[in-house]
């Protein structure tokens, strides 16, 4: 039965941590998989993460489900961290969280609930957009379409997009990434947010906004500046969020599916379809994640130390944004790689070709992604001369 089925290649981004782990120069750098690194390489536990599972190891009482929406109390309190401790959306009851494995799970339940419940509904992607998009809609059968996003340049083409955008069919939906695109680094202004608002509202689009770098662009309220618009303003919108990143919490597959209606009936009615698409899925999510975030946002010593925590992840990315762009001075080349200090979150476009990144792996081992895509928390402050230097080298 077996014989006919066909290999497939891997994950190219996954692919890349087998490939660093093989190579034996010493000297080797890891700008590939999106994970967040320490000054040492790490991707360590968080404190405030270490307390909240110590103190549920000791309290918790049992291990039946959770039920397909997930723990209220990590419901909720990612509802107020999505969408600001006083939303009007809050206060109107008009948003429904499901607790899903991980961002990636909550698009997946984004995208069937899409092709069970918005037939003939066409999503809408950033060229480029995190490879795994194409994939989830696809798996769900749910027409897929593309709107420029990054110019040949290698800035980002807004003109592009909202001419796209005055195209697009009534009713479908756009994703749009809430902030720290993947895997461009560019994000929209507070000014371009409220002229996708405009368009969005104006030719009746539904908003997809895939939140999963919540606090590592400029702050968590910052980031979430353009969902809050969104949702402040518009009568419906869906959002994924992730907790993989901010609490650095990835292999336990904590996420959220949330849908924000008109009204609080309409509010009920999508949420008992998200119910049934989570519970076909996988029927209940994990609930270790929830449990430690729950725990640590419900917990005012804790929150602040998670705070605390955040922060200084993203102001190291942004230290070594400023840092690399210092580095290239040697080399005249300070101007030219500039935007890497505007971009956020923890990808850069380096504008390098996939030729150049070939060759910065073979002669460097110096990894990333082939369409050039650098993850900005693997450098170092230590590598940065070493990093500098062979990107001159294959730029000249
Ligand atoms: N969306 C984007 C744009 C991402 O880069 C990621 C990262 O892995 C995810 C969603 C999903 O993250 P996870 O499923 O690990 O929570
Ligand atoms: O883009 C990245 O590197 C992260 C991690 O199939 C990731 O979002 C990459 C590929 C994948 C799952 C996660």
């Amino acid at each position: 039965m077996f014989e006919q089925i066909e290999r497939v290649p891997g994950d190219a981004i996954l692919g890349l941590i087998d490939a660093f782990k093989k190579d034996t120069n010493p000297n080797k750098v890891d700008l590939g998989v999106g994970v967040y690194r320490d000054a040492s390489g790490n991707t360590p536990v968080l404190e405030s993460v270490k307390i909240a599972e110590e103190r549920l190891l000791s309290s918790e009482t049992t291990k039946s489900y959770i039920g397909s929406h997930g723990d209220p109390a990590y419901g909720s309190a990612v509802l107020s961290l999505v969408l600001g401790e006083t939303s009007p959306v809050l206060e109107a009851n008009r948003a429904s969280l499901t607790q899903s494995p991980g961002g990636t799970g909550a698009l997946r339940l984004a995208a069937d609930f899409i092709k069970a419940n918005l037939p003939g509904k066409a999503i809408w992607l950033s060229a480029p957009t995190w490879p795994n998009h194409l994939g989830i809609f696809d798996a769900a059968g749910v027409e897929r379409k593309s709107y420029p996003y990054v110019s040949a340049d290698n800035t980002l083409d807004f003109d592009g997009m909202v001419e796209t955008f005055e195209t697009i069919p009534e009713g479908d939906i756009v994703l749009l990434h809430a902030c720290c695109h993947n895997p461009s680094g560019f994000d929209l202004s507070k000014a371009q947010w409220q002229q996708v608002l405009e368009i969005i509202s104006r030719r009746n689009l539904l908003p997809l906004i895939d939140f999963a770098y919540q606090g590592f662009g400029d702050g968590l309220d910052d980031d979430a500046y353009g969902v809050r618009l969104l949702a402040e303003s518009l009568d419906e919108v869906i959002i994924t969020s992730s907790c993989s990143k901010n609490f650095g919490i990835y292999r336990e597959r904590t996420g959220a599916l949330i849908l924000i209606a008109k009204d609080q009936e309409q509010m009920e009615n999508v949420r008992s379809q998200a119910a049934i698409t989570a519970r076909e899925n996988y029927s209940n999510p994990p609930a270790h994640g929830g449990a430690i975030v729950s725990t640590i946002l419900n917990d005012n010593a804790l929150r602040v130390q998670w705070l605390g925590e955040v922060d200084e992840m993203r102001q190291r990315i942004n230290s070594l944004r400023r840092n690399f762009v210092k580095a290239m001075a040697p080399y005249g080349l300070e101007e030219r790689f500039r935007f890497i200090e505007q971009q956020r979150g923890m990808f850069s476009f380096t504008g390098l070709t996939p030729e150049q990144v070939d060759r910065l792996r073979d002669e460097f081992s110096i990894y990333m992604v082939r369409s050039g895509r650098a993850n900005v928390a693997g450098l170092s402050h230590d590598v940065l001369d070493y990093v500098a230097k062979a990107i001159a080298t294959v730029v000249k």
